[in-house]
């Protein structure tokens, strides 16, 4: 069998003590977008959780299951071929770190870009098949991105309806694709810690949508001060809140603080289309949302704010819009 990350010990990783991985919350939001109340589902999610889970998402579960065994073919090639498609700056395969100063995870992945054809020459055995499958699940995905958001708009009474699909629409949006893969790690289950696959962070973007395989993980940052697990589920897609619609919404909604923790004994697989709008377009909340209040951040542009999360101090972890709000 394939050595899917180095022999590295885990002792560089982070690890947490003291919490509960098979405490599942019962109470994440679900909607479902096939019902009228949708809508009212989601706004109300955004501002109380920054994350819902959405069923009868309309993405066919033969693309998603065609796509994911693709993707496990490529992580299960010998690093050396995998390293052929790094490093991830800006895009390609990148493993175990994370950004560029100095975080790290119990992860390997794929970064990718969604509004041009990508060049995946070297992705894995089968690339013309690997490209083709991404391409239409990206479409896919993009799709129900935009009918989200419309139903946001339309549940935060905004004109027009597509004021924040059309940013994740625009051909010159600055969307990204990433396959996460996140190998067993032995160790844990025996001694029972908790190790760090994916840092604590909120996303930059509008808004991510993100679909895995059935192996637990993923955590989000609820208000309360708790890290709750979400029962993972392989036929739904789970939604964020991003950085930029925070702030497109002066507050009201909040993008949610999330984190992945490695498993034991299974790999885990996720695929996250991350909607962000065009490098050039101002990100302020709409006027619409302000009601004669002030907006709670300085303007800036996504081009802005990007150059800010890949400085040379940034970290996963920071506060990114922090730097940004108005006091
Ligand atoms: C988090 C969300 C997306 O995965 C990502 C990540 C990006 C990267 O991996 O290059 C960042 C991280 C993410 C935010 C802070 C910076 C940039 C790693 C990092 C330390 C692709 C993104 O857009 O922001």
């Amino acid at each position: 069998k394939m050595v899917l990350l180095s022999k590295a010990t885990t002792e560089q990783y982070s690890y947490i003590k003291n919490c509960m991985p098979n405490t599942f919350s019962s109470n994440i939001p679900i909607v479902d977008l096939s019902k009228p109340d949708a809508k009212t589902l989601i706004v109300k999610a955004c501002e109380e959780f920054g994350f819902f889970k959405v069923i009868n998402h309309g993405v066919p579960m033969e693309a998603i299951s065609q796509l994911e065994s693709e993707a496990f073919k490529f992580f299960s090639m010998p690093l050396n071929e995998k390293e052929k498609a790094g490093p991830p700056d800006p895009f390609g395969y990148g493993s175990k770190r994370i950004g560029h100063n100095g975080d790290v995870g119990w992860v390997e992945y794929l970064l990718l870009k969604t509004n041009q054809e990508h060049n995946f020459s070297v992705y894995g055995e089968n690339p013309e098949k690997f490209r083709c499958l991404l391409n239409s699940y990206m479409s896919a995905v993009r799709k129900m991105a935009c009918e989200i958001l419309e139903l946001m708009a339309d549940g935060l009474k905004i004109q027009p309806k597509n004021a924040f699909s059309k940013l994740v629409m625009d051909k010159q949006s600055d969307s990204v694709f990433r396959v996460n893969h996140y190998p067993p790690c032995p160790e844990l289950a025996v001694n029972g810690h908790n190790l760090i696959g994916f840092g604590e962070h909120t996303d930059p973007q509008i808004i991510s949508l993100l679909r895995s395989n059935n192996t637990s993980g993923l955590q989000i940052y609820l208000r309360d001060g708790n890290w709750i697990s979400v029962p993972p589920d392989h036929s739904s897609f789970f939604i964020n809140v991003g950085d930029s619609l925070q702030v497109m919404t002066n507050g009201r909604f909040r993008s949610v603080r999330h984190r992945v923790l490695a498993n034991g004994f299974k790999s885990r697989l996720s695929m996250i289309y991350f909607g962000g709008p065009p490098l050039s377009e101002k990100i302020a909340p709409l006027p619409s949302l302000m009601k004669g209040k002030e907006s709670l951040y300085k303007e800036f542009t996504w081009f802005e704010y990007k150059n800010s999360i890949y400085g040379s101090s940034s970290r996963l972890a920071d506060n990114r819009l922090g730097h940004f709000e108005r006091i």
